[in-house]
């Protein structure tokens, strides 16, 4: 699918400041590809999706997450969960899309996973460091990402995970097990 067309098709579902953080997404996702040498147009479709379903009502989502099989303990934990593995169900469903790693990248974005792919690194990285984005702490995340991909990960999993903590809220533990991983991968 052609850039022009895709942006159309998601600016229909957003509001215009979500919007112009998925155009930051987008240009971002593109140029960790190019640098890590993963296939560009790929990020720039999952990119331009991957909050594709940030709108939707919760009872839309909680539907699809329960008749499309996915974990339903996503249930249990934050509704913004939710919109990544809808996301990609809707991406498929609605837009057409059928390509796995795209479709997978949009998924994981938000809790990530452990074995995550170069694509899936790179949506989840693009989405926390487009310019944007102005939380402490971002900075340096944007600075390791031109050095190492993982080494980003893991901070911007560290500071997801603090961030979440001081605001008494309950962690996916995708989002542990995710970091753990990264870790265990570091030596
Ligand atoms: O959709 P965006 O705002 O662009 O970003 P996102 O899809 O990465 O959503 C991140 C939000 O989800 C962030 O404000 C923290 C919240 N959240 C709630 N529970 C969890 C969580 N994020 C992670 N990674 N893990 C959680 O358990
Ligand atoms: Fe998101
Ligand atoms: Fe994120
Ligand atoms: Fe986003």
């Amino acid at each position: 699918m052609e850039r022009e067309k895709a942006l159309k098709l998601v600016k229909e579902q957003l509001t215009e400041h979500r919007y112009q953080h998925t155009l930051g997404v987008m240009e971002t996702a593109i140029s960790l590809a190019r640098h890590y040498r993963a296939d560009e147009k790929k990020a720039e479709l999952a990119a331009i999706f991957h909050d594709y379903a940030k709108f939707r009502p919760k009872e839309e989502m909680k539907r699809i997450i329960i008749d499309q099989g996915f974990p339903s303990d996503l249930l249990e934990y934050n509704p913004e969960l939710w919109h990544a593995p809808v996301g990609a169900y809707l991406t498929k469903t609605e837009a057409g899309i059928t390509d796995r790693e795209i479709l997978d990248a949009i998924r994981y974005h938000t809790s990530g996973r452990p074995g995550m792919t170069l694509l899936e690194k790179i949506i989840y990285l693009a989405d926390y460091i487009e310019p944007g984005r102005h939380f402490p702490g971002v900075d340096e995340v944007r600075e390791l990402a031109q050095e190492s991909l993982n080494q980003a990960l893991i901070k911007s999993l560290q500071n997801t995970i603090i961030f979440l903590l001081k605001k008494n809220q309950m962690v996916y533990p995708e989002t542990f097990h995710t970091y753990n991983d990264l870790l265990k991968k570091q030596e």
